[in-house]
């Protein structure tokens, strides 16, 4: 233990310091270590208080997480040497205090609660995210900071998992004092002031009702947080604390964190907690690959993307040109980015500062002055496979040749823009997704000469630019949209059998989805869905049947958002409402096309398009396209608007069980035909009664 904490004496007072990096999180030996400490500490009479620090860049940030992972494995993990370490810090006859800096996370503030006195640099944030893993506080903070901070700001920390500031915490009553020098010296100081008092506790104060204050959380909660458990589990247990002697409401506590724990949205959520850290990792490519330094960037494109991926790099602190082919359109994309951080500042989202500052991080031309200084460029023309090689040719020419180029074509062939370059080993694609300064994944798309280095530093930036970065291969579609496209086709063809599309698209918005695929297809746009199809036509299996709903709305002049009708009607503020002509269209279409009307469950409306999306990432992972299913989960969270709680639809299919999803798919497929094929892995998963997080563990060890 001595290595994961240690203890030494400064005059009367006792510094007790965790160093399990690189969050010290309570793994196993750490809170043992910690009461190793305090009794060495009280045993000794100079001692007058203790002082429990975090070596590092934090305090304690949590439970170790992947305790839970092995519980969720149904192996031994447990809070039980939490639970010993807070009732040795309360029973102290000394005053502990914590020494707070960095973040002090779930247990890391439940242990903070149970000392006597907290102090914090003004840097630091503390929190109770426990309800982001689909688990509440399970360390007794439900019970304490009520006690110290009052119900309703302890439902909002507990319900929603935001991290507060040290002064807000200091404010709340969370944190006595801020250290505005060096924490530790700090913190003894402070020590030596309160060895003379009584030291407090928290579990002795009370919490004053609140019954508004609970009412409104379970509100908000239904709607910020939609299909959730976790937060109403949380807002329940600090409702106790305001009701029951403190020991009766750690029972309600408890009970509630043994019943999340063992729900499929704390497995799913947990899942998609590493997996975010995981995508990051791409095996062959070590931390001893050199990451090319990004001090500056250039956009090519200042439409809806570029001008939206120019802001994600000012926002990231990184100076970017944006260039256009002409005044007018250079004029509007300043105009689109100008208007989106008015919007910001309006929703205080930005200080006014801060967006005029990231503005002037955008520099606008109508030529490629500046290029050669530009570190990256990102090309975001038109989705045009010529207009994109006579683009990169001309990049070739006025960059220097160590600087990335990355396309953000959505389904153009990175290798064939690659060859009108000298130099495709520095090409690679950054398919950022709309709105670009929003949504926070980039699919990094490798070509077959992208080199280690330029991905290295792709993943990297990603980082840097506050985005989640997944690497995936060159094919049709990358991995997003190649598992969107069977997704959306198979929303139309139950339009075609006589579904309404608020049918099928309430259906999937009542599974999680942020919003329904045809909903979505008229956001993107039914022009834009209908052109790149056009562009695969010759592709397509003759006499198997393809979605033709869309390319009629399309036909009729009805692209969706963009001109007011398309799967629905939309009004000035493009609020939907149902389209009457979508019905008589696809009863006529159908009509002619022979497909038998079939109205469908909500179970089936779900199970056919998410089933198609599992089974089409099933042949994405089999493939190499995508390293890890883990990978195309991140990706639908991040990308897709799928459900965090469900963990992605990979997890998804974990979690009903492979064997269901293969046996449903297979009806699928004896059904409506070839598009229904199951894929081989997912067969084969199935047959073994395995998981798709098994066949990445299988890929991790083989690497
Ligand atoms: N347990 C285990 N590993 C953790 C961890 C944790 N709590 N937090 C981070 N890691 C790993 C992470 O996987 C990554 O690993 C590395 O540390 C760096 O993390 C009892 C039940 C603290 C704000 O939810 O929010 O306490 O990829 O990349 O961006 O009631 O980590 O390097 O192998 O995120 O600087 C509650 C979760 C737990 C905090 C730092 N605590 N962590 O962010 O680094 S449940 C949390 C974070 C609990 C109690 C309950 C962030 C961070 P690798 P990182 P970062």
């Amino acid at each position: 233990m001595a290595n994961l904490v240690s203890y030494y004496k400064e005059g009367n007072v006792a510094v007790i310091a965790v160093d399990n990096p690189p969050v010290n999180a309570l793994s196993p030996g750490v809170p043992e270590g910690i009461m190793e400490g305090l009794r060495w500490a009280l045993m000794h009479d100079d001692v007058e208080a203790v002082v429990l620090a975090g070596r590092g860049r934090t305090f304690i940030a949590g439970a170790d997480i992947r305790e839970f992972e092995k519980i969720h494995a149904g192996h031994h993990g447990s809070l039980e040497g939490i639970h010993l370490l807070l009732a040795d810090i309360e029973d102290s006859d000394k005053p502990v205090i914590a020494a707070i800096h960095g973040t002090a996370l779930g247990g890391g503030l439940e242990v903070a609660m149970a000392c006597h006195y907290r102090v914090a640099v003004p840097s630091a944030q503390v929190g109770q995210p426990e309800v982001k893993l689909g688990i509440i506080p399970g360390g007794e903070g439900t019970q304490r900071l009520p006690r110290l901070a009052g119900v309703r700001k302890a439902l909002e920390m507990c319900a929603f998992g935001e991290p507060i500031r040290a002064a807000q915490a200091k404010a709340a009553g969370i944190v006595d004092e801020l250290i505005e020098g060096d924490l530790l010296p700090g913190a003894i100081a402070f020590a030596r002031q309160v060895t003379t008092r009584t030291p407090p506790l928290a579990s002795r104060k009370t919490a004053a009702p609140d019954p508004e204050a609970v009412a409104a959380a379970h509100e908000a909660a239904s709607k910020r947080l939609r299909g959730q458990t976790a937060p109403h589990a949380a807002i329940d247990a600090v409702e106790a604390a305001s009701r029951l002697p403190f020991r009766e409401g750690c029972q309600v506590e408890a009970r509630l964190f043994a019943e999340c724990l063992a729900s499929d949205q704390s497995k799913a959520l947990i899942h998609a907690f590493f997996g975010e850290r995981t995508v990051s990792k791409v095996p062959g490519i070590g931390k001893d690959v050199e990451i090319l330094p990004i001090r500056r960037a250039a956009v090519v494109g200042a439409g809806t993307m570029g001008a939206g991926i120019a802001m994600v790099y000012a926002n990231a602190g990184i100076p970017v040109l944006l260039k256009e082919a002409n005044e007018a359109a250079l004029d509007r994309g300043m105009a689109t980015i100008a208007q989106n951080y008015a919007n910001s500042v309006k929703r205080g989202r930005f200080t006014s500062e801060f967006a005029e500052e990231r503005l002037r991080l955008i520099t606008p031309h109508v030529n490629y002055s500046g290029f050669e200084a530009a570190d990256i460029v990102i090309e975001a023309v038109f989705e045009n496979m010529e207009l994109k090689k006579r683009t990169f040719a001309e990049l070739d020419k006025v960059t220097r040749s160590n600087a990335i180029l990355a396309t953000n074509t959505s389904t153009l062939n990175i290798d064939e823009i690659a060859s009108a370059t000298s130099r495709p080993w520095m090409v690679a694609g950054h398919h950022f997704f709309s709105p670009a300064n929003v949504m926070r994944l980039i699919e990094i798309v490798r070509g077959k000469e992208t080199s280690a280095q330029v991905i290295a530093t792709s993943m990297d930036l990603a980082r840097r630019l506050r985005k989640v970065g997944v690497l995936v291969g060159n094919c049709r579609g990358f991995a997003g949209n190649r598992m969107f496209a069977p997704y959306c086709r198979e929303s139309v063809f139950l339009v075609e059998e006589g579904n309404t599309p608020e049918q099928v698209d309430g259906a999937l918005y009542g599974f999680g989805m942020a919003m329904g695929p045809l909903a979505v297809q008229d956001l993107a746009g039914l022009d834009v869905g209908c052109r790149i199809r056009s562009e695969f036509k010759h592709l397509e299996q003759p006499g198997l049947r393809y979605p033709e709903l869309d390319s009629l709305l399309y036909g009729a002049g009805h692209y969706g958002q963009k001109t007011g009708r398309g799967f629905y009607i939309y009004d000035a503020a493009r609020k939907p409402s149902p389209n009457p002509e979508v019905l008589t269209l696809a009863r006529e279409y159908a009509a002619k096309a022979g497909i038998a009307p079939h109205p469908a469950s909500i179970e089936e409306i779900v199970e056919r398009c998410v089933y198609a999306l599992i089974n089409e990432g099933a042949r994405v992972v089999e493939e190499g396209i995508a390293l890890r299913s883990v990978d195309l989960d991140i990706i639908y969270i991040n990308g897709y608007g799928f459900p965090s709680w469900r963990g992605g639809p990979m997890k998804y299919a974990d979690l009903t069980g492979l064997p269901k999803v293969y046996a449903k798919v297979r009806q699928f497929h004896d059904r409506f035909g070839e598009h229904w094929k199951p894929a081989p892995l997912l067969e084969h998963l199935a047959r073994h009664n395995s998981t798709f997080g098994a066949y990445d563990k299988s890929k991790a060890g083989a690497a």
